[in-house]
């Protein structure tokens, strides 16, 4: 556990929202916000425990983005990548290594660590094995394309080796894979949209090579995914969900000449999303450092210019977490949980008040061994499902476990949905 501490925060506090270079479009006025509001969300980030390396990136390049320096974070996350290299076990994903190297080269002056970890040479190829895969299964990458999206930005801040033609193939916004079960992924969109940015920066900026057409491409990608994801702007001004809108927010942040200033009210967006973090929407670690950075105008391209990141000005102090009280008069809730698979298989589950989706899952487990088994890994999003009845999630067909409330897809995961009495929980086999 830490102690309380101070921190140096960047700049003043979102009173200068957007940066020069990004016009005009999300100015605050200041009186209304104090940094109170922002206190749970970097009370969330510092006291994380980071139980993965992953998780740490996260909060990492987020913390440095917006000017915070926490020395034990780096310490700590660059002692995990180092025994990962020691062990030569380093099964990080395509995404997570461009999330290290993102990490742990922004806002630095030298990437002296980047270099010694090999990290940029790494990513080139864990990048050209997503293609690899693409091309044997059916256009199906290892993972998905806000992973390769992370991996072109990655290699395009730090001047690793790709090919532009094969961005421009692969990047077509009508490929399936900005799509999850019809529907546009906002959060990939975003992220492809921050990439391709960088790159077509570079290309104007003469420091790669690229044709006329390259270019043309490049361009037109921008502009549709910037429609598509202004098409999934709410009534109230969130982005996708509010767990994408951060996100979005980075990517309007720098394709404005994209888009009609009328077409997008950031302030609107800000509103929603302060008034969110108020009533603890944030309170993942994961959740929390990808929305910070947009709060203060910061984008992940600003990451490789140390003078674009934030630099300390005003103190704030951060707090212990208070220990969160168990609820004495404990009372019994039951759900309907079904599993479908071709079959459905449902049983009549009663577990305490306030219990998460994974508790229903574990108690029907014991209900029905057989029925209800089920396996997990630990991600940056806390506990994911990765197979029921030994049924396992295929990244190849494009099959996953889906998770639904009374027939509605859940916007949260296992480890963090709290269930209500009567409640019809169920997990699906469902493509994407
Ligand atoms: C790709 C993706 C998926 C893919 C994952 C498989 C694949 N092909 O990679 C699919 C479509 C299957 C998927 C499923 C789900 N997803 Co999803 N997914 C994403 C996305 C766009 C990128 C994840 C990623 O690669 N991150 C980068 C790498 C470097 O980090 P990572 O931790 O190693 O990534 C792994 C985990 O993120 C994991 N994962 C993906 N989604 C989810 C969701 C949860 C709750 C957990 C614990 C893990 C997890 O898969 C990644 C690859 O292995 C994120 C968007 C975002 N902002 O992060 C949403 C996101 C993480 N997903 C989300 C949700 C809600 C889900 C579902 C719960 C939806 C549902 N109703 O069923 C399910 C998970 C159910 C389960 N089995 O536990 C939310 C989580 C919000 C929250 N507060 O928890 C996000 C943030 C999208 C959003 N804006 O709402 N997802
Ligand atoms: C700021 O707060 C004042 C009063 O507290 C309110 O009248 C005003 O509308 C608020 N402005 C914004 C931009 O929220
Ligand atoms: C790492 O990946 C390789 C190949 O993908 C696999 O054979 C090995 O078992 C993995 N190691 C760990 C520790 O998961
Ligand atoms: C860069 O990558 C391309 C393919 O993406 C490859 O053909 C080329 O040889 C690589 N160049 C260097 C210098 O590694
Ligand atoms: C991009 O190009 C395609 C095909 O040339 C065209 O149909 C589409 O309208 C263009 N999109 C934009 C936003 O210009
Ligand atoms: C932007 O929107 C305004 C008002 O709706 C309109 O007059 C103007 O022509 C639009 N500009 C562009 C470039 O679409
Ligand atoms: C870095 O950012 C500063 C301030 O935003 C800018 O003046 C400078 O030109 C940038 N440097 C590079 C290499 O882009
Ligand atoms: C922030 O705290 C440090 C150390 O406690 C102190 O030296 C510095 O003057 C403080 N800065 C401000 C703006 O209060
Ligand atoms: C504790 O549980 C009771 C009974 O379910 C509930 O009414 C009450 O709101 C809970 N208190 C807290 C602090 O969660
Ligand atoms: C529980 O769910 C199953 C299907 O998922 C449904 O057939 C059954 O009627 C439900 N039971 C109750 C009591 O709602
Ligand atoms: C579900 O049923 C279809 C059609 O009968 C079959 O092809 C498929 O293999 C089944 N899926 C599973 C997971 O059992
Ligand atoms: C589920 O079980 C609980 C406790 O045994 C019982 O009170 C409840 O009525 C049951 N619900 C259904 C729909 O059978
Ligand atoms: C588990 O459920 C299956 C299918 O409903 C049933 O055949 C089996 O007897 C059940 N096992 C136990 C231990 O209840």
């Amino acid at each position: 556990m830490r102690q309380s501490q101070l921190l140096p925060l960047g700049g003043l506090l979102l009173f200068s929202l957007i940066p020069s270079q990004l016009g005009t479009i999300c100015e605050v006025s200041q009186e209304n916000y104090s940094c109170l509001t922002l206190l749970p969300l970097l009370n969330t980030m510092i006291n994380s425990k980071y139980s993965r390396e992953i998780q740490a990136a996260n909060v990492l390049l987020s913390l440095r983005l917006v000017g915070i320096q926490d020395q034990s974070l780096e310490r700590h996350l660059v002692q995990e990548v180092k025994k990962n290299e020691e062990k030569k076990a380093l099964n990080l994903t395509s995404g997570q290594l461009a999330l290290v190297t993102l990490a742990l080269g922004a806002c630095q002056n030298s990437d002296e660590t980047i270099t010694h970890l090999h990290l940029v040479s790494k990513l080139e190829k864990k990048f050209q094995e997503e293609i690899e895969n693409m091309v044997i299964h059916d256009g199906n990458p290892l993972t998905n394309y806000y992973q390769l999206s992370l991996d072109v930005l990655a290699l395009c801040l730090f001047n690793g080796n790709y090919s532009v033609t094969e961005v421009n193939e692969y990047f077509i916004p009508e490929n399936k894979n900005f799509y999850f079960g019809g529907h546009f992924s906002v959060d990939t969109g975003a992220m492809a949209v921050l990439a391709l940015t960088c790159v077509k920066r570079r290309i104007i900026n003469g420091q790669i090579k690229a044709s006329e057409m390259d270019l043309k491409h490049i361009t037109n990608y921008t502009e549709s995914l910037v429609k598509k994801i202004l098409s999934e702007k709410k009534e109230n001004g969130l982005i996708g969900n509010i767990f994408s809108t951060g996100e979005a927010m980075q990517a309007l942040f720098v394709s404005s000449n994209y888009y009609n200033q009328t077409e997008w009210n950031c302030q609107e967006t800000l509103h929603t999303v302060l008034r969110e973090i108020s009533q603890g929407s944030f309170r993942m670690p994961t959740a929390a450092a990808q929305v910070l950075p947009a709060l203060f105008g910061k984008t992940y391209l600003d990451a490789y210019n140390s003078s674009s990141c934030g630099s300390g000005s005003f103190n704030i102090s951060i707090q212990e977490p208070l220990p969160i009280e168990p609820n004495s008069s404990s009372s019994w809730i039951s759900v309907n949980y079904t599993v479908k698979i071709n079959e459905t298989y449902f049983t009549n589950v009663t577990v305490e008040n306030g219990s998460f989706f994974l508790d229903v899952m574990k108690r029907a487990q014991e209900i029905n061994e057989t029925v209800f088994r089920f396996t997990y890994v630990e991600s940056s999003w806390g506990p994911y499902i990765t197979s029921v009845q030994g049924l396992e999630a295929n990244n190849n067909e494009r099959t996953y476990w889906e998770l639904l409330s009374d027939g509605k897809p859940l916007s949260q995961g296992v480890g963090s949905y709290v269930v209500q009495n009567g409640e019809n929980l169920e997990v699906r086999w469902s493509k994407y």
